[in-house]
């Protein structure tokens, strides 16, 4: 039985059905403090920091893997430093302190360009580099990922773990990051026709389409355990692009399409990471691939979000 925390969120929506997919629709256990607007399998309700109803699903479950996702991210984990904290780290030791006591096979850990900073080399950041995060999203995963390395040569844990750039998708909302205007951009620009960035127009970001990261996801946890050489967390890259490039993508589609900017505390947050991303480790050691470029998402975006609206 695999155990997804944090189920109900952007990926954690998508990643589930994916597992459901392949694994069985009875083999996957959803879990989120939210309850899925539309419930499509096995769902417990669980705030992560209750490690004794946790040790209870994965007794009741037989769970051998986690995927564990529950976490606050970039922009939103600035307004509570304390409780971000406790959430992202506290969580994730539950989870690795279980792991290790029940023999659980795998466990997955998203980790994300959040934890580069302003001393980081910004063009082509390479997987092993200076890590100076400036948000305690960013501080707690990086220090999630030497507890999962720790875990791995400590005790032999099979963690593995991603560092995810912004993800697009049209299934799910983000919630509380500083790359959601390039997901909330689609909704607006088929609504309204226009949109108000919160970044700058020339602030460049690695982004990655959810297809991309599922499948990245899903080949990371197959790949035989001799294959995953890193056992912090891989670079994984797939584009980059600013809030102008991404607005004269849609307008290709779109040509009444029109952006203007109104930069906020998010601004700050962006400009203190990485450009793009050196990904040629998780490229070598188990055959990552991207598929999506900065058009061909675009694309799958307008298409699929017109339907969604009914504006075919
Ligand atoms: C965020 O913006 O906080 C996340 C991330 C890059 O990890 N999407």
């Amino acid at each position: 039985m695999i155990l997804v925390t944090g189920a109900t969120g952007q990926i954690g929506t998508v990643l589930t059905e994916a597992l459901r997919a392949e694994y069985g629709q009875d083999n996957v256990l959803a879990t989120d403090i939210r309850k899925p607007e539309h419930p499509a399998g096995l769902f417990e309700t669980l705030d992560i920091l209750n490690t004794q109803l946790l040790k209870e699903l994965v007794e009741k479950y037989k769970v051998t893997t986690i995927y564990h996702l529950a976490a606050i991210l970039s922009a939103s984990g600035e307004a509570n430093p304390q409780r971000t904290w406790n959430i992202n780290m506290n969580g994730l030791l539950s989870i690795l302190e279980l792991a290790r006591e029940s023999g659980l096979q795998k466990v997955f850990y998203p980790s994300t360009i959040a934890v580069f900073g302003k001393t980081t080399p910004r063009i082509n950041t390479p997987q092993h580099t200076v890590m100076t995060p400036s948000t305690v999203y960013g501080i707690s995963k990086a220090a999630g990922e030497l507890w999962c390395e720790y875990y791995h040569n400590r005790f032999g844990l099979d963690v593995r773990s991603v560092r995810y750039p912004g993800i697009i998708s049209y299934q799910s909302m983000p919630g509380g990051g500083t790359t959601d205007y390039a997901v909330d951009i689609f909704h607006q620009a088929i609504l309204h026709g226009k949109y108000t960035c919160f970044l700058e127009a020339d602030t460049r970001l690695p982004m990655m389409y959810m297809d991309d990261s599922i499948r990245a996801t899903l080949e990371l946890m197959r790949a035989p355990s001799e294959e995953i050489k890193i056992r912090t967390s891989y670079n994984l890259a797939a584009m980059s692009f600013t809030p102008a490039e991404l607005a004269a993508s849609i307008k290709k589609h779109m040509p009444d399409f029109t952006i203007d900017y109104a930069p906020d505390h998010r601004q700050a947050i962006a400009a203190s990471w990485t450009e793009s991303i050196d990904d040629q480790d998780a490229r070598n050691d188990w055959g990552w691939k991207h598929e999506y470029d900065l058009d061909a998402m675009t694309l799958e975006m307008l298409t699929q979000l017109k339907k969604k609206y009914n504006h075919v």
